[in-house]
């Protein structure tokens, strides 16, 4: 009977090592002498994906028999990383595996980088939302996270000459384990064509008759929670071209257009926009939206309709959580489906949609914020531009007898910018269409409140909440840093894997001697593998107990890598100029991070950061001092093997332009200390930490706005500051370009006229900082005291916290446990 074979299959210790060699043998048809590398990978995630399955399996009935709301959780990007080892910790089956393969001599860590690692996403953004997964599983939170299946995930970096080249991501290329094509959820999505009124009852009705239609194929991929026995789903989407479709054309004898819409639309998923801030105006990443957007209500929906046929109850079951602006048009979709097809009255439908949706803003730089040609609605989709002007009709009627005879505040609050071009202000449509407006920090959350979108805050203040970001400490400590995760669970017991506060407990081992050592001992462990990994990348060389001084995230001008690097550039002068460093240690200032492929100002810090790079690191006459290293393609798993390894963290963004950051936790919770400005979750991470452990620098918000109103001149602050003086004119007497002068003329123009970030405001903070840090660091036991202060004290930035105040505070919703005894 079904029950018994299911029995067999639940996985055994025992019977591992005979799950291996099947897949190794039956999916793979080879055997211990023919295998590759690969293959065993391959047989190995099989045989961890059987044991996932099972409880996937289960955790859908468990949802279904609750009957719980869902959280649906709407992302153009995920940033996952690979899942084996992931998967492996989360099941718990780290220590089974191990022994189940032992009398094969397998050992299943020596395989995971044979796994394509899933990069679709661009950063801070996409990752956040992979760590959000890990926890609402962790949680036991029925969700499902929804997604984009690019065939190009973000783009690879090499570095050619000095400059950044971009080649494709093919992580598909290899049978990717971690999903499963459902072929039988497969959903159309409409595009273009016109918009029909017709009348029933005297009530005016519309009819959207679309020009061509594109089939969205969904693939499901686990999401294991941790011990928990929990598995939940991301679904991501797929673009295919109706095959119906075709045949009519085919038929008709238009093969060559048949053909090319085909490939038109199933170009459509086939690769991740890299964050082009300014770029915005891409029609294809539009439509990119709105097949993301179409594909998920359609499922949300259906899955709703099998719970209850009233749509008055659709808030009570569903909430949808968008992540950014980029899937904002769901709002204008379900009025449409509400209104149009099942028929519902306008204000019943308004009503319905405004409960089920929670919008959370990630950036309030203002050529990130998103607004889409008219044109591109009009082109695309018709009726969504009818509802929206109307939904904007509604809403500028309500603020218009809010604030009588204020033309200028219907200005300001329009869904609809005139000028120059018309366009949608998506963060509106957001707003409006949100029960929950949520920043990402506190600090950010007031920006938003106060200089963002006061208009919106005065209407509507209990919108607007803030949800400090988390990381999950799951992939951040145990996974990462497996030796410091066996220490703490060694004094204070595992419960911090699923409850960081509990690292409040190592408190106490700063003063202990032994448990500094220990600590000390980890972190040299860690550089280690940190030096081999960067003499393999960059072929430098560098020394193991150097000091590690890190900087990696995308690279931006508001991050202000380049603050860094010019420093860098000052302490090599000084070297250069004093040379009595016999005993100091050697610094190692490291970097990466990706430039959008269209941001030539972020091209041109790497260059300047690879040129510095080549000549401190080839001065014989600073005796290997300094060392400059520019890791190319940072990702995910490249992460893991820094973070660990780091001792400075740089967090040194302008105040008020980075919403949270969450490189800055993961460096803090594994002992690295952070030189940071007053921006973002940094001040959040103060506060946790102490002031005492943190070095902080620089303008802080209130600083920089009246720099920003006053009249900032840089070129005064460069000729008055010998040492911003001496960089500068270093770089532009080609000392760092001898063989392509000028090439960094314009970043020295950029800072010398404009200097839109503050590097120079802030330089001679930031240069004192480092001279304190490098004191500090002289007293390896005070400093490594301070390390562990801040791992002890980083509980408050688990994703796990951040995902409970989502669901207690926006989404309403608890935890689904099995009933005792099953
Ligand atoms: C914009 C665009 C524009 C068009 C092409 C594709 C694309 C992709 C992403 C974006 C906006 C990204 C916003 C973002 O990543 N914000 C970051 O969010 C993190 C998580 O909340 C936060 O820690 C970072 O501070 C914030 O910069």
């Amino acid at each position: 009977n079904w029950d018994n074979i299911d029995a067999q299959i639940t996985m055994q210790k025992e019977s591992l090592a005979n799950f291996f060699v099947h897949y190794l043998k039956f999916f793979g048809g080879k055997d211990r002498y023919s295998a590759s590398e690969l293959d065993v990978y391959n047989a190995l995630a099989y045989t961890i994906r059987d044991h996932i399955i099972e409880k996937w399996l289960a955790t859908k009935v468990l949802y279904n028999k609750s009957h719980s709301k869902r959280i649906y959780y709407l992302s153009m990007e995920y940033l996952l990383g690979r899942l084996f080892s992931n998967n492996i910790i989360n099941l718990g089956a780290d220590k089974e595996f191990r022994e189940g393969l032992k009398k094969l001599g397998v050992d299943w860590e020596d395989y995971t980088p044979w796994e394509r690692e899933s990069a679709l996403g661009n950063g801070g953004l996409g990752r956040l939302a992979a760590c959000f997964l890990d926890s609402m599983a962790t949680l036991n939170l029925p969700a499902i996270g929804y997604g984009l299946r690019y065939e190009y995930g973000i783009f690879r970096q090499d570095i050619c000459q000095g400059y950044q080249v971009e080649e494709p991501d093919e992580w598909l290329k290899f049978d990717n384990i971690w999903e499963m094509k459902r072929i039988e959820h497969t959903v159309p999505v409409h595009f273009g064509g016109e918009v029909e009124t017709y009348h029933i009852d005297g009530v005016e009705k519309f009819n959207w008759c679309p020009s061509y239609t594109v089939l969205g194929i969904p693939y499901d991929m686990p999401v294991v929670g941790y011990g928990n026995n929990i598995v939940n789903t991301l679904r991501l989407w797929s673009a295919k071209v109706s095959e119906e479709f075709d045949l009519q054309d085919f038929n008709q004898g238009n093969y060559i257009d048949a053909v090319s819409e085909k490939v038109e639309g199933e170009t459509l998923t086939k690769v991740l926009y890299p964050d082009d801030r300014t770029e915005s105006g891409r029609e294809l990443r539009f439509r990119q939206q709105y097949f993301f957007v179409c594909c998920s209500i359609q499922d949300i929906m259906r899955k709703f309709l099998k719970e209850s046929s009233d749509f008055r109850d659709f808030p009570k079951k569903a909430v949808i959580q968008l992540n950014d602006t980029h899937p904002s048009i769901s709002i204008a979709e379900l009025m449409r489906i509400l209104v149009d097809e099942k028929h519902l009255p306008w204000d019943v439908a308004w009503d319905i949609t405004r409960k089920s949706f929670g919008y959370t803003n990630h950036t309030i730089l203002p050529e990130a914020l998103e607004k889409w040609p008219v044109e591109f609605f009009q082109r695309h989709l018709p009726r969504h531009l009818q509802i929206i002007y109307k939904l904007n009709q509604h809403f500028l009627q309500e603020v218009s007898v809010q604030n009588p005879g204020d033309n200028d505040i219907l200005r300001r609050m329009s869904l609809v910018e005139e000028y120059p071009q018309k366009k949608i202000r998506m963060a509106h449509l957001a707003i409006i269409g949100s029960t929950s407006v949520n920043g990402v920090s506190e600090i950010h959350s007031e920006i938003l409140k106060e200089q963002v979108m006061p208009d919106f805050y005065n209407s509507f203040p209990h919108k607007f909440n803030n949800k400090t970001n988390g990381i999950t400490p799951r992939r951040w400590l145990l996974q990462a840093n497996p030796s410091l995760a066996k220490l703490i669970t060694e004094k204070i017991g595992k419960e911090w894997i699923t409850d960081l506060s509990q690292l409040k407990k190592l408190e106490k081992y700063a003063d202990d001697k032994d448990f500094r050592k220990r600590f000390d001992k980890i972190k040299l462990e860690n550089k280690k593998k940190l030096a081999k990994l960067i003499e393999i990348e960059t072929g430098v060389v560098v020394e193991d107990d150097a000091i590690f001084d890190v900087q990696i995230k995308r690279i931006h001008e508001y991050k202000r890598q380049l603050m860094n690097i010019l420093h860098v550039i000052h302490l090599y002068c000084e070297l250069r100029d004093h040379k009595n460093f016999k005993d100091a240690p050697q610094r190692v200032f490291l970097f990466a991070g990706k430039a959008a492929p269209g941001y030539y100002m972020a091209k041109m810090i790497i260059k300047l950061i690879l040129n510095v790079a080549k000549v401190i690191n080839n001065d014989e006459l600073i005796k290997d001092k300094i060392k400059v290293v520019f890791i190319p393609n940072y990702k995910v798993s490249l992460a893991e093997t820094i973070i660990p390894a780091t001792d400075i963290s740089e967090q040194i963004s302008t105040a008020g332009k980075e919403a949270s950051g969450t490189g800055n936790m993961k460096f803090a919770l594994n002992g690295a200390l952070t030189i940071g400005t007053l921006d973002g979750a940094n001040i959040e991470i103060m506060n946790e930490v102490g002031k005492e452990n943190i070095f902080t620098f620089g303008l802080d918000i209130d600083e920089i706005k009246a720099k920003r109103e006053g009249n900032y001149e840089p070129y005064q602050l460069y000729s008055e500051n010998p040492n911003i003086k001496k960089v500068i004119d270093l770089i532009q007497s080609n000392f760092f370009s001898l063989h392509e002068p000028g090439i960094f003329e314009p970043i020295c123009n950029s800072l010398l006229t404009q200097d839109q970030y503050f590097v120079f405001a802030d330089f001679n903070a930031y240069m004192e900082c480092h001279e304190k840090i490098l004191q500090e660091y002289k007293n390896q036991k005070q400093w490594t005291k301070k390390a562990i202060l801040n791992v002890a004290r980083m509980g408050k930035f688990s994703s796990d916290r951040t995902i409970n105040e989502y669901a207690a505070d926006i989404w309403k919703v608890s935890p689904v446990k099995p009933k005792k005894g099953k």
